[in-house]
């Protein structure tokens, strides 16, 4: 096991605890938990960039073949801190998007690993559209999702209005952007906005299983299908078999396609190396 800066002293382990964002790599997988928990994660400046380094930091190992994104207590993060908002001395607005959100879900779309978006408890705001970009979402059966903005002025943010409608279709995302409802697991599976739902007891043992999971596949090839389905948004469809040509010559040349159809042939599972 490795935790990127392990505390070694007193000082570092009070840091550690009490950081915004808790980094820990395990068994390939980066755990990244925001950690406010008595804000309900709500994003301050402090994490949005801390959790924009961690991101950085996933994107450059090697050894890192999977991100497992969650919330510490009982919410996964309740989107900006609207304390901070009227905070004379806080960010200002122009600054929230341009330096905070946008950056962040960039950054994990752009990185070629599967992130996975562990969400128990609320997810609201820029919370939830941080999650929803995520590659692969999961959620206890106590979560919800909540497009907050409206309740206070706001337009959905962080991808929201690009995620939301490509997700669940133009009529829901526009209802649920407008309203602002709250959306529980079950439903939010039901419409397609998350992968699964999982039973409260269950949830954190079959999140992290599915990370594991995750971060045994060919990572190369994970990270050319994150490319691919990022541009089939905008591509035309001569210009997407054009790409997943592009994509799949590079994930022929890999070692781990090369193991996947020795191992095929040789009847073994294949131990994929991410390489
Ligand atoms: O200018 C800009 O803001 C641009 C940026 C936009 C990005 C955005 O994300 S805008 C959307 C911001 N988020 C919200 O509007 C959500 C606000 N929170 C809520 O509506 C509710 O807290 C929830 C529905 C998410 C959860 O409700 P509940 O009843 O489970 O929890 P709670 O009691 O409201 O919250 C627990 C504590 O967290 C509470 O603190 P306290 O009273 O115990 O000291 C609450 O004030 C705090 N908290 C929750 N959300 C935020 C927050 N503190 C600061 N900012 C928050 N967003």
């Amino acid at each position: 096991m490795r935790t990127a800066g392990s505390p070694s002293t007193i000082s570092n382990v009070i840091n550690h605890i009490m950081s915004s964002v808790l980094f820990e790599i395990r068994d390939q997988i980066a755990f990244i938990t925001l950690n406010r928990p008595e804000k309900l994660n709500a994003f301050n400046r402090e994490m949005a960039l801390l959790l924009q380094s961690r991101l950085d930091e996933c994107a450059s190992l090697h050894e890192v073949r999977a991100v497992y994104l969650t919330g510490a207590g009982k919410g996964f993060s309740a989107g900006q801190d609207l304390a901070e908002v009227v905070d004379p001395h806080g960010p200002p607005m122009s600054q929230l998007l341009a330096e905070h959100y946008n950056p962040i879900v960039t950054r994990i779309r752009n990185l070629p690993k599967p992130v996975i978006a562990a969400v128990k408890g609320v997810a609201a705001g820029a919370g939830a559209n941080i999650a929803l970009c995520c590659d692969v979402v999961v959620a206890s059966a106590s979560a919800s999702f909540i497009q907050a903005f409206s309740r206070i002025g706001l337009i959905p943010d962080s991808g929201g209005t690009y995620f939301l409608p490509r997700l669940v279709g133009w009529q829901r995302a526009s209802a649920i952007a407008m309203l602002g409802d709250k959306i529980v697991a079950t439903e939010a599976e039901r419409m397609g906005m998350i992968y699964k739902v999982f039973e409260e007891d269950v949830f954190e043992e079959s999140s992290k299983k599915l990370a594991a999971t995750m971060a045994a596949l060919p990572t190369k090839a994970l990270g050319f299908t994150k490319h691919a389905l990022n541009y089939s948004a905008v591509n035309s469809f001569e210009a997407q078999l054009l790409l997943e040509d592009e994509l799949q010559q590079k994930a022929a040349g890999t070692k781990d396609y090369a193991e996947g159809v020795q191992a095929f042939l040789e009847k073994r599972p294949a131990k994929f190396k991410g390489e």
